[in-house]
């Protein structure tokens, strides 16, 4: 039986001096009537508690951890990076060799311009869209979640959908009223709106496989729709790819649905679980970025050296054959047994799932096509799950809005011990 003495300990003192304890809302484990524990340590697809107890980690950092926790081969050049200095704000070869990777990888980016997170690649995307376009409205998806900057916070995803929160104190009406909201795979609703407010669009940005409300497949015919709507319109489409770029194929979700974005942002897995973003798109659009153009947007980490060094690895390792085509396996095969033992257990449950992501959404049969749907899932039989699994030495996104992640590291023995986890907690939990 695990025991969490020193993780409670540290989160008590945590409470003290850092709100909420954790400086990343879902962390908390509220939504699951747990509390965090404190990670010692990880390697390739396990994390070490400071209490002693392991977990197999489908979590995997919230998406970057692809090769799994300290891969040798990223530790050796994160390493190396670091004895040659960590920061100049001055440019290194990193910073090119990584925008080359990217430009040579998502085939709709002529240029990129490297940034500290995905939030920062998504502001600053917008404010490009704005500044290309001279329009002042954006129109997002509900569930969608594309980080914190103010104009995002209007039914959003992830940790806003986990706690419950319509939007955010802080965030001032005059800025949120140029954000329109929008029902994902709903092509009538976006209609209506472009119709009534095209001509003052900026930019129409989306998760192209939305993975901060569960996992939620665009329909077959979505994204050529946004696609076609936003040229017609001279609205920039930009897709949020921090979690599917490098994760659904090398070129992301554009290469694997061929729907070619004006600009794309990136983040999560081209640092290599260290923070990089990035955002980039046709050079017509990225020229108008300072200090080629009028487009105000910079970072004294940006392109950081030794972040860029963990991305550079990661991408390289990604790039050799059969990576992509191992992820998939691993994941059809975990999804396919999770079904079994849902049926088995007369657990009501809908699997969702694209490449190597995928959500178990409780209470449901599923499809769910959007954030109105997902949102009924059962979150507390998904609070009992969470915890039966980490009691069980799994640990899984302390959330029902979020998605699980396989990584290169995940070995079938690691699955089967997932399988075998699930049906102990189903067995509980039935
Ligand atoms: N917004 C992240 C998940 N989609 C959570 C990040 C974190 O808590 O570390």
């Amino acid at each position: 039986m695990q025991h969490h003495l020193l993780s409670t300990k540290f989160f008590e003192k945590a409470k003290h001096m850092i709100p909420g304890g954790v400086n990343s809302p879902v962390r908390a484990c509220k939504s699951v009537g747990a509390e965090p524990i404190f990670v010692e340590y990880g390697s390739g697809s396990w994390i070490w508690d400071v209490d002693g107890n392991s977990y197999l980690d489908f979590v995997c950092s919230w998406g970057p951890l692809i090769l799994g926790h300290c891969h040798p081969e990223v530790v050796t050049a994160v390493k190396k990076a670091a004895e040659t200095g960590s920061s100049f704000g001055i440019p290194t070869w990193n910073e090119v060799k990584l925008a080359e990777m990217i430009v040579q990888a998502v085939p709709s980016i002529e240029k990129v311009r490297l940034v500290n997170s995905g939030t920062e690649a998504t502001m600053s995307a917008v404010r490009l869209a704005r500044g290309y376009t001279g329009r002042k409205k954006i129109i997002k998806f509900n569930g969608c979640y594309h980080g914190h900057a103010d104009s995002f916070l209007v039914k959003a995803g992830s940790g806003v959908a986990t706690l419950g929160i319509p939007g955010s104190p802080g965030v001032p009406e005059e800025i949120v009223q140029n954000t329109v909201a929008v029902p994902f795979n709903d092509k009538k609703i976006l209609q209506e709106v472009l119709d009534k407010e095209g001509d003052d669009v900026a930019c129409i940005i989306v998760e192209p496989v939305p993975a901060n409300m569960g996992v939620v497949l665009p329909d077959d015919d979505f994204l050529p729709f946004l696609r076609k709507i936003t040229e017609d319109r001279g609205i920039v489409l930009i897709f949020d790819e921090v979690i599917t770029g490098f994760r659904l194929s090398l070129g992301g979700a554009q290469d694997y649905f061929d729907i070619m974005p004006d600009l794309t942002c990136l983040g999560k897995i081209i640092g290599g679980g260290l923070p990089v973003g990035a955002y980039g798109g046709r050079s017509e659009i990225m020229d108008h970025i300072a200090p080629d153009g009028p487009v105000y947007q910079a970072g004294t980490l940006s392109g950081n050296p030794i972040a860029t060094a963990a991305g550079i690895k990661t991408l390289e390792i990604l790039s050799r054959p059969g990576t992509y085509e191992s992820l998939q396996n691993k994941m059809d095969y975990l999804a396919e047994e999770l079904k079994v033992l849902g049926k088995k257990y007369g657990i009501k449950c809908t699997i969702q799932k694209v490449a190597s992501m995928m959500t178990c959404f409780f209470g449901q049969d599923g499809p769910i096509k959007n954030f109105d749907q997902a949102s009924k899932s059962d979150t507390e039989f998904y609070g009992k799950y969470f915890r039966q699994m980490l009691q069980n030495g799994v640990y899984i996104a302390p959330s029902q809005f979020e998605a699980a992640f396989v990584s290169l590291a995940h070995s079938w023995d690691d699955l089967d011990f997932a399988i075998e986890a699930t049906e102990s907690s189903f067995k509980v939990l039935a």
